[in-house]
């Protein structure tokens, strides 16, 4: 069994929780979360330890796996630089996979993923590293996602789409074909992306508009 400690105890990180379990070969030894209240209770049955300041001592202790269960909901920085700072401490990202995910035996995948149930990833895709792909997000062929993007619950990326790093893709986008969307994105619930989106800009609406600056 590989152990690992979760990064973050609240939604996001039950939901990979129950994925790494349904993969088999890991086990969540610990969460560290920042909030106290949580702090020698359980979720879903995993210890919260303490907070960040642990993962030393945790990593002394044996476990040198981790997954990041902090999620976004727009602004995808905060995951993106947990990620650099559990990297940088030596652990080893997990990536969880659901095994209800369709995933093209020649797509490419990073490191550090979440790809959750109903996700279908077609030919010659490829996923950078720390990427969360939501319940049902669909990513056509050859497409490439960049590092640290969120595809949300149900988003829909036609072939040949590019997405930056940093981006968010809301709950339901729909992004046609051979699209490109720039860095640090954040594309509004419901949106439907029929243009190139330059990077830093928040979009939303049907068609998609540029609304402002996401000044990441
Ligand atoms: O620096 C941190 C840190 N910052 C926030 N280190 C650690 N170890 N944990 C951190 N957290 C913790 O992440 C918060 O204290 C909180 O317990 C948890 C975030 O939980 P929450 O349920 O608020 O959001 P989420 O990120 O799990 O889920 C969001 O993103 C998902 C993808 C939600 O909006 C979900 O609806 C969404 N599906």
């Amino acid at each position: 069994m590989t152990r690992l400690v979760g990064i973050g105890a609240g939604g996001h990180a039950k939901v990979v929780l129950e994925i790494l379990k349904l993969m088999g070969g890991y086990e969540i030894a610990a969460f560290v979360d920042p909030r106290k209240e949580l702090w020698g209770r359980d979720v879903l049955e995993v210890p919260v330890r303490g907070d960040d300041t642990l993962l030393p001592s945790l990593y002394d202790q044996g476990i040198r796996h981790a997954f990041i269960g902090v999620g976004t909901t727009g602004d995808t920085r905060a995951r993106r630089k947990l990620y650099q700072k559990v990297c940088g401490l030596g652990f080893e990202m997990v990536s969880a996979i659901h095994p209800q995910a369709i995933i093209s035996p020649s797509a490419v995948i990073g490191q550090g993923v979440t790809i959750m149930a109903g996700t279908v990833i077609n030919a010659d895709a490829a996923i950078g590293d720390n990427v969360i792909l939501n319940s049902g997000a669909i990513v056509e062929h050859d497409c490439v996602i960049g590092c640290h993007v969120h595809i949300a619950t149900g988003a829909c990326l036609a072939g040949t789409v590019f997405v930056g790093d940093g981006t968010h893709v809301g709950l339901g986008a729909m992004v046609r074909q051979s699209i490109n969307i720039g860095q640090n994105v954040v594309v509004g619930a419901g949106a439907l992306v029929l243009q190139d989106i330059p990077d830093n800009m928040v979009v939303a609406g049907v068609p998609a508009r540029i609304l402002k600056s996401a000044e990441n």
